[in-house]
């Protein structure tokens, strides 16, 4: 075996092999890391390993709200970010955080079709490439304590992951507080937070039944995670292996959609087996959130201006 491996390294020099390490801010066994991990395989078999890529799954290289610009700035070649998270640099990474504007994948797909274009436009501005992009399930509330009214709401600690979400706990009179995922169980054991809105998913990842008790259905929209390259480090690879990149991706997006629309069913399965109350919001709370997701809304395409106001026309004349 060694043998080989010498006699290989002799005939090939791996002058041309780079190694890129992927940072993702979800556990290892989240499954947009699992699609990174095989995106990464696909990559290094696919180029013959002239480009290794390298994940590091659960924020263990860079924590989540560090991801992008460790690639912006080339301290990584490539990531996975959360792009809404970013809201603050510009207000169309919100456009898949506008409450109650799609609730399913399918009308979520669509609403994705006609944002893409501007997402790209402001990545190429920030020297981002995205290669795939994945939705995460629809999002739910979790709570610790059973919630009826919105009245129930007020006061309670909340963990948020975006400016959507923070703005969420303060039209409802809770308290946010941003919490990476990765630190979400240890937050909901110590009484840091007692609610969040999330996935299933995520839920199920950090085992949040060992605090939470609550899960209210409410499909308030689907985020997704974005696969980037640093622009100037993609301009510099050769065309057969972005045609292998551009393929391996195409691939992980497709399966990591599947995986979200299957891990939805499962996932919330998966938490009333570990205890949880999971059930869908009552109208008395669904119309209290309807009407704090208008605000959000309003205040969404005012702040993305143009460019905002043109993907939702886009997606509802569709
Ligand atoms: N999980 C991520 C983002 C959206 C989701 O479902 C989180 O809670 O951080």
């Amino acid at each position: 075996m060694t043998t080989t491996v010498i006699v290989a390294a002799t005939t090939f020099p791996a002058l041309a092999a780079e190694k890129w390490d992927m940072p993702m801010a979800y556990s290892g066994s989240n499954f947009h890391s699992v699609t990174g991990a095989e995106f990464a395989n696909c990559v290094t078999t696919g180029t013959g390993g002239d480009i290794t890529i390298s994940t590091h799954p659960g924020g263990s290289l860079f924590a989540g709200a560090d991801i992008k610009r460790a690639i912006q700035t080339g301290q990584v070649p490539i990531g996975e970010r959360l792009l809404s998270g970013h809201q603050n640099e510009s207000a169309i990474f919100g456009w898949d955080s506008i409450p109650f504007l799609v609730s399913s994948f399918d009308e979520h797909a669509k609403l994705y079709e006609v944002a893409k274009p501007a997402v790209e436009e402001v990545l190429a501005e920030q020297n981002l490439t995205l290669l795939y992009s994945v939705p995460w399930p629809p999002q739910g509330l979790y709570f610790r304590n059973e919630v009826k009214t919105m009245d129930d709401m007020k006061g309670v600690k909340f963990r948020s992951y975006n400016n959507a979400t923070s703005r969420l706990a303060e039209l409802t009179g809770m308290l946010p507080v941003t919490i990476e995922a990765a630190e979400i169980s240890q937050a909901f054991a110590t009484g840091v937070a007692d609610s969040m809105v999330s996935s299933g998913a995520t839920g199920y990842d950090r085992k949040v039944w060992e605090s939470l008790n609550y899960f209210y259905s409410v499909d308030a929209w689907l985020p997704r995670n974005y696969v980037m390259v640093n622009s100037e480090v993609w301009a510099g690879v050769s065309e057969a292996s972005k045609n292998v990149i551009q393929a391996c991706a195409q691939m992980a997006e497709y399966a990591g959609t599947w995986r979200a629309k299957e891990y939805t069913g499962f996932t919330l399965a998966g938490l009333a087996a570990g205890g949880m109350t999971v059930e869908p919001a009552n109208d008395a709370l669904m119309a209290g959130l309807k009407e704090v997701g208008a605000t959000m809304t309003t205040e969404w395409l005012e702040a993305a201006g143009e460019a905002g106001v043109g993907i939702v026309e886009a997606f509802k004349a569709q």
